[in-house]
């Protein structure tokens, strides 16, 4: 049986510490999706790094997952936004995590100038019933989560980015003087949501 695939990435010069793998990892393990969706979902940390695209990612889906769902973060974003496509752009500018920077500033000199997704606005309006005030995105950045996104969505199964911001180190106590939840843990409950409408529709293009 065909599965989901739930990709984050490793750490890069800006993002020492991404926790977009934390969330990638923490939303596979859990046992409440494996009910929701039946399976076991595989996930992928990706080094941020050009080359992963074709020793990581490629391997993976050419595995021939049902659907893709993709995470990383965009530091300076303030809320969680579904990318509702990618762009055949590369930036010339910021090094990837082995000090590389994109030859070419077409990611695909063959491909379409862009790849919308099909399915980011189910699975906005997903996460925002399950109460994550989730943004619609057209700019997934010139960086290594477009470059992923981008190919990934060559793939032509239903495929979702989702930019994180950076959880706050700190959480600001409840009006009541209670704890909040942590970011990530919102996120990855809400993300269940995403996870579970994505392998619907990877199903029902089956
Ligand atoms: N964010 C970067 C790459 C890896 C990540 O988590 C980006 O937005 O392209």
């Amino acid at each position: 049986m065909s599965r989901l695939l739930i990709t984050g990435f490793g750490p890069f010069p800006t993002v020492p510490d991404n926790p977009s793998a934390r969330l990638a990892r923490r939303l596979a393990a859990f046992p409440h999706l494996r009910r929701v969706l039946g399976h076991t979902p595989d996930c992928l940390v990706l080094d941020t790094r050009y080359d992963a695209l074709h020793t990581q990612l490629a391997p993976a889906l050419a595995r021939g997952p049902s659907a893709v769902l993709m995470i990383g973060v965009a530091a300076r974003r303030p809320r969680v936004c579904v990318e509702t496509r990618a762009v055949n752009r590369v930036s010339r500018l910021f090094p990837d995590a082995s000090g590389a920077v994109g030859c070419f500033l077409a990611f695909d000199p063959d491909g379409p100038a862009q790849r919308p997704s099909a399915a980011a606005t189910q699975v906005r309006v997903a996460l925002r019933r399950v109460g994550l005030d989730a943004a619609a995105s057209r700019d997934a950045g010139r960086y290594l989560c477009n470059a992923s996104y981008y190919r990934a969505l060559a793939t032509g199964r239903p495929v979702v980015f989702l930019h994180i911001p950076m959880p706050p180190r700190t959480q600001r106590p409840t009006a009541g003087g209670g704890r909040r939840r942590p970011a990530l843990d919102l996120w990855a409950d809400a993300l269940i949501e995403a996870a579970r409408v994505l392998a619907l529709l990877g199903r029902a293009q089956r």
